[in-house]
């Protein structure tokens, strides 16, 4: 089914880029076979062992290009306020025309791979195609994994359906002339100099958050930053939740979670919808039902153990890309945090020689695995519903040594969008930037929000208007309070169920709770700390709420909301002013 929109983008880009031949990609196992092994003979893939770890392949990047890069992100829409302060802005025709400079010719001698890709669960109301152009093998492989590739993406497009467009080409991977520019107004992204994770792999970041954030202003409904859970109760009762955390802050391992033997035993069971990206919308009920677009994983690796996140480390044990980890002598994959005592030697991600002495880390912080979803030992049944899956619950948290509580709950929708607002995070290595260093980051979606933030809390806003009492009750969570010694108060990892049960209980009108100035605190005695040896006063200072630590954080929240000028809500405010006078 010829898409005559589609060909003559593809053909005007290829006029433009001058590739040796352009590639369509169809998706088919052939072709995955074909492509991974041209990777291995040009070296952009190393083959790990094929016994433990079937179809699996290394790749390193370039050591300038590791993360993402907001410095060198831009939302170009038409007028600057459009993008709003938190975003690198540059008028859609300059941009244009700088980076016509760059892609001219720039693929000379490589082939160019035309990828359609389908974002979401076929057949679903809230499914949007894209097409990717790029030149790069290891992105098409990618890609693949994360979203629905080929020729269903064909199907789903049609003769004349809408899509979106991204062309990526690694030029030279030049860190100065790196670009990650977005033009919300022609639901297009050019990419160029990068090859890592979200500035190459335009599904993920560029069009199912950036993009699709306007996209879902414009069409009343939100793509968010957030996994989606089911938690299942002994009773076989299912709380879908959704949570949005910053980078690198425990959304795979909560997604994924396993419960503690006694909750195990028990019933409880914790099913992974997704672990990175949520599209809501209202369902007829006036609910918000959520999909997860993506059909893989781009999990971080140091850090995940069969401790931490075993259901990750089984879903990377085949048919899985990984980026930037240590190799083992025998072909296995090895990262920090991986459990058991460091390997004698191995080959750290930059390809040289490595032991335990060596003074730097043998797998790059922000090292990744790519791995396929249906793979994970706890996806849930249902997460490929068209229709997506009700929302009872969203979280909100980020990771704070000091002042926030383990948990309390928004009272009302409204205050819920305040809380999000107001989130702030401690920086990890997902992007550049100073690590532990803390940063607002409203909801999760600073780095990805496409439009001007000011205007996207007024469309969460009013959402909650049209949901009225359908809309999911809002919470907020730490994993990461520290006493004075730096320990962590909460053991977190599966223990963080007994939150989630308080969570789920809340939303069926249980769960105890008492009334705090920053809102609803669960009773020492609602939230289950039976077996965990918290060590006494613990549990008080994972739910206290000190005043003068609170009145600290309002002030500067008072001064990171003023960013956004006139179009913050004034109820965001109101809400600030209100919390600090009942502090
Ligand atoms: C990611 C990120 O890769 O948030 O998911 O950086
Ligand atoms: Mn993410």
């Amino acid at each position: 089914m010829a898409h005559t929109g589609l060909e003559a983008w593809v053909e005007s880009v290829a006029r433009e880029t001058l590739p040796v031949s352009v590639y369509w990609c169809d998706g088919s196992e052939g072709e995955s076979h074909q492509l991974n092994e041209g990777l291995v003979r040009s070296g952009g893939f190393i083959r790990l062992n094929e016994k433990s770890l079937p179809n699996c392949f290394l790749a390193r990047s370039d050591p300038r290009d590791v993360a993402r890069v907001e410095e060198q992100t831009y939302i170009c829409s038409r007028s600057p306020d459009d993008a709003g302060p938190s975003n690198n802005w540059m008028a859609p025709d300059e941009m244009h025309g700088r980076l016509a400079g760059i892609m001219q010719g720039c693929m000379r001698g490589r082939t160019m791979y035309v990828v359609p890709y389908l974002m979401g669960p076929p057949g679903s109301p809230l499914s949007k195609v894209g097409v990717e152009i790029t030149d790069s093998p290891y992105v098409v492989a990618n890609l693949r994994i994360m979203t629905r590739m080929g020729r269903v993406a064909l199907e789903a497009l049609g003769s004349n359906g809408t899509f979106s467009r991204g062309v990526h080409s690694t030029v030279t991977l030049d860190p100065a002339h790196r670009h990650i520019s977005h033009f919300p107004d022609e639901n297009l992204v050019i990419s160029c100099h990068s090859n890592y994770g979200g500035n190459a792999l335009l599904s993920k970041k560029c069009f199912a958050l950036r993009l699709a954030s306007v996209l879902a202003r414009d069409e009343g409904w939100l793509a968010e930053h957030m996994l989606i859970l089911r938690l299942t109760d002994p009773q076989g009762r299912r709380t879908y939740i959704t949570a949005a955390f910053p980078s690198a802050c425990g959304k795979t391992n909560l997604a994924m979670l396993i419960p503690p033997p006694r909750y195990a035993e028990a019933g409880w069971r914790v099913e992974t919808v997704g672990d990175d990206i949520a599209w809501l919308k209202f369902g007829t009920d006036r609910r918000l039902y959520a999909i997860n677009p993506e059909a893989g994983f781009f999990g971080v690796a140091p850090g995940t153990s069969s401790r931490t996140n075993p259901n990750a480390l089984q879903t990377c044990q085949s048919n899985t890309i990984f980026t930037n980890v240590a190799l083992r002598p025998d072909g296995t994959v090895w990262w920090e945090g991986f459990g058991g005592l460091p390997p004698d030697q191995a080959i750290d991600w930059r390809g040289r020689d490595w032991t335990p002495n060596s003074p730097e880390p043998a797998a790059h912080p922000n090292s990744r695995f790519t791995a396929p979803a249906r793979q994970c030992p706890s996806i849930a049944d249902d997460w490929e519903r068209p229709e997506g899956v009700p929302i009872s619950a969203m979280i909100f948290g980020g990771r704070r040594s000091s002042v926030m509580p383990l948990v309390y709950e928004a009272p009302s929708w409204q205050y819920g969008v305040y809380v999000g607002a107001a989130m702030a995070s401690e920086r990890t290595a997902a992007a550049a930037g100073k690590v532990g260093e803390l940063r607002h980051d409203p909801m999760a979606m600073l780095p990805f929000c496409g439009y001007h933030m000011g205007d996207y809390f007024q469309h969460w806003l009013d959402l909650g208007q049209r949901g009225g009492a359908a809309m999911p009750r809002i919470f907020h969570v730490n994993w990461f309070k520290k006493d004075a010694a730096g320990k962590f108060f909460w053991p977190g990892f599966g223990e963080s169920l007994r939150v989630l049960k308080w969570i789920a209980d809340r939303c069926r009108g249980g769960g105890a709770a008492t009334e705090s100035p920053i809102g609803w605190l669960p009773t020492p005695e609602a939230l289950d700390t039976a077996g965990l040896d918290l060590p006494p006063h613990s549990l008080d200072a994972l739910l206290q709420v000190n005043p003068e630590e609170w009145i600290a954080e309002t002030d500067s929240r008072t001064a990171f909301l003023a960013r956004f000028g006139d179009k913050l809500p004034a109820a965001l405010l109101e809400e600030n002013t209100a919390l600090r006078s009942r502090l």
